[in-house]
């Protein structure tokens, strides 16, 4: 198979054709992150920790500002004018993440804090009223604790089962077993759509496919795809799919649980309060209609105008030139430091995307992250909120350098002499 033919396949369709930023591009997009611009320790700041969440544009920074300045006001509850603003262009934004997951309509779209917070509304709602004792929930061995914690507690609560699909020594998921995995009893199928501690892609469009000659739904975590790849729910037929806006260019606090509008409807409420009702006494409530149902309580208006931004940002430049600059990256990247000795790289899937995970012979990641940091080069060390990632290759942790929109090949370069400096201190 080709490359082209199992992204396809993987539901990632990689830009091989995309072009790459030219210097002056890559100059321009470089200079709307005001952060870049600063040193660290005396040395220009490299920011390889972008799976953790990534720098934001000015136009994300000057969306927040404006609206604070100029809009401000609770929405859904004012007649006035400021109210119906906000109203407005939080609504505005429920369509910019439409368009941008290519989902059927805007009430598919429920704002949340973040894909954490998007499992644990799958969770607590869809979880509670379909699996019962007995139930499996199936995910695999490369889930982030956000897709392995909310199930665990499902189950522990209803006496339902947690399966986990093995993964192989290149962190690829055993499609096989994990098949052989699904049975009548799987009530609901959870996978990651890129491990954000090996950078594999997962192929979750067989995934989807596989679940649903069972009639079981799939929810994708999508916190480290949607700032890499496009995601087109439809095409994918998933059933749930969440990411978090603060890793796509976004503020902190607001992320996305897109649903199947039919599931959505026959799901109960989440959380009560504000908003989320139709009519209230103190012997019943009835229930507002999607998204609303979802979404109880004043949300993080400032923080959807500002994910509305960041994803016209996005969207501006091509997602696809986004993922064709981060894919050289990561080449260029694992052929530098590959060639480092004692140093070695965890996670070496066929599809990958711009994660690099390493370890180097007898140095703890934290002193790796320590050291380069002296040189402004900021990575992430420790297990990455994946455990079970860390223990199926026996190893407590490891160094991660992540890609983004904004970084260089000159960038790499400081990365790979930070690492030799690494191996002087320990020699
Ligand atoms: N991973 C990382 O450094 P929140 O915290 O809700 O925005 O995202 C949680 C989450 C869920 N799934 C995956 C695959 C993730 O990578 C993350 C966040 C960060 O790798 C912080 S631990």
């Amino acid at each position: 198979m080709t490359t082209a033919a199992r992204n396809f396949e993987a539901g990632l369709q990689r830009p091989e054709d995309a072009q790459l930023f030219s210097r002056a591009e890559l100059e321009k997009i470089r200079a709307d992150f005001p952060i870049l611009q600063q040193k660290v320790h005396g040395k220009p700041l490299v920011y390889f920790d972008n799976a953790a969440t990534s720098q934001k544009p000015r136009a994300v920074i000057d969306a927040i500002v404006r609206y604070y300045e100029t809009t401000n006001a609770n929405i859904h509850r004012g007649v006035h004018f400021l109210s119906e603003r906000a109203t407005e262009q939080h609504d505005a934004a429920r369509r910019t993440v439409q368009k941008f997951l290519n989902a059927r309509s805007a009430n598919e779209i429920i704002f949340v804090r973040g894909t954490t917070e998007a499992i644990n509304l799958v969770a607590q709602s869809y979880g509670r009223a379909n699996v019962g004792p007995g139930d499996e929930v199936l995910i695999t061995g490369m889930e982030h604790h956000s897709d392995i914690v909310p199930w665990q507690l499902l189950c522990d609560d209803k006496g339902a089962k947690l399966c986990v699909g093995p993964i192989d020594d290149n962190g690829e998921l055993l499609i096989g077993e994990f098949a052989d995995l699904l049975s009548p009893r799987t009530k609901l199928v959870a996978v990651t759509h890129v491990s954000n501690a090996l950078g594999t892609v997962n192929p979750v469009r067989k995934i989807i496919e596989l679940a649903h000659e069972r009639n079981v739904p799939v929810l994708v975590d999508g916190a480290q795809a949607a700032p890499h790849m496009k995601v087109d729910v439809q095409e994918l037929d998933c059933d749930f799919y969440a990411f978090s806006g603060h890793k796509v260019y976004g503020p902190t606090g607001i992320g996305v649980l897109y649903g199947k509008a039919a599931l959505l409807n026959a799901m109960p409420p989440y959380q009560g309060g504000g908003d989320m009702i139709a009519s209230v006494t103190f012997q019943k409530s009835t229930y507002n209609k999607v998204p609303y149902k979802f979404e109880a309580g004043t949300p993080d208006i400032a923080g959807a105008i500002g994910l509305d931004a960041a994803l016209r940002y996005v969207s501006d430049i091509g997602i696809d030139r986004i993922g064709a600059h981060e894919h050289d990256l990561l080449e260029y990247a694992t052929t530098a430091i590959s060639q480092i000795p004692s140093l070695q790289i965890v996670g070496s899937a066929s599809e990958k995307a711009g994660v690099l995970s390493f370890v180097l012979e007898n140095v703890h990641p934290h002193d790796i992250g320590t050291i380069l940091d002296q040189e402004g080069v900021a990575i992430r060390t420790g297990h990455h909120c994946s455990q079970p990632v860390m223990r199926r290759f026996n190893i407590p942790a490891t160094a991660r350098a992540s890609f983004a929109i904004y970084n260089t090949r000159e960038e790499i370069d400081a990365l790979a002499r930070g690492i030799e400096k690494v191996r002087e201190v320990f020699a």
